[in-house]
């Protein structure tokens, strides 16, 4: 008969591997998809490094299935917050938004919150869109250019991903 004392010994190295096993798998998701880092949660003494902007290919299956573009980003040492003006330069960790064109429009949006951009309804051809990442007074820190082709038929053909610049900051 197992008592209670013997088979918490045994069931002991059995729990901690596991917990194991579960942070590592945690760990590996991060790392293959949070490619810049974990946020910044205490305001740091001195300067601050330089904040960049990472930017992926659109998604191929949304795009080859259904001309959806899906445009994974994120930032390295800056946080996406909808904090705007001047008075906002001083925070830190720094703060900032981005501003994106699509083919080279006379106008941009903005957004602070940090998802992927979806755009939906493009027509088919080859497109080209710019995403600048600014700091809270709207002055361009980094930036970088996504080019590729909506299909003409959606759910026949390949999607082409022409490639993604990242800017003079990114050779
Ligand atoms: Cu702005």
């Amino acid at each position: 008969m197992i008592t209670l004392k013997h088979a918490a010994e045994n069931l002991a190295p059995v729990l901690s591997v596991a917990a194991i096993m579960l942070y590592a798998s945690t760990a590996l998701a991060q790392s293959a998809t949070q490619t810049c880092g974990t946020a910044q949660v205490i305001p740091l003494a001195g300067t601050e490094p330089t904040a960049k902007l990472v930017i992926d290919a659109p998604l191929a299956a949304p795009l080859a299935s259904r001309g959806v573009v899906v445009i994974p980003y994120c930032a390295e040492n800056m946080r996406f917050v909808p904090v705007f003006g001047p008075g906002a330069l001083d925070v830190s960790p720094r703060v900032g938004h981005i501003h994106v064109t699509v083919d080279e429009a006379a106008w941009h949006w903005a957004d602070a919150s940090g998802t992927p951009l979806i755009l939906r309804g493009l027509p088919p051809g080859p497109h080209k869109v710019l995403i600048e990442l600014v700091d809270a007074n709207h002055q361009v820190v980094d930036k970088g250019t996504v080019t590729f082709v909506v299909p003409k038929n959606a759910t026949a053909d390949v999607p082409s991903v022409q490639g993604v610049d990242r800017g003079a900051a990114h050779p």
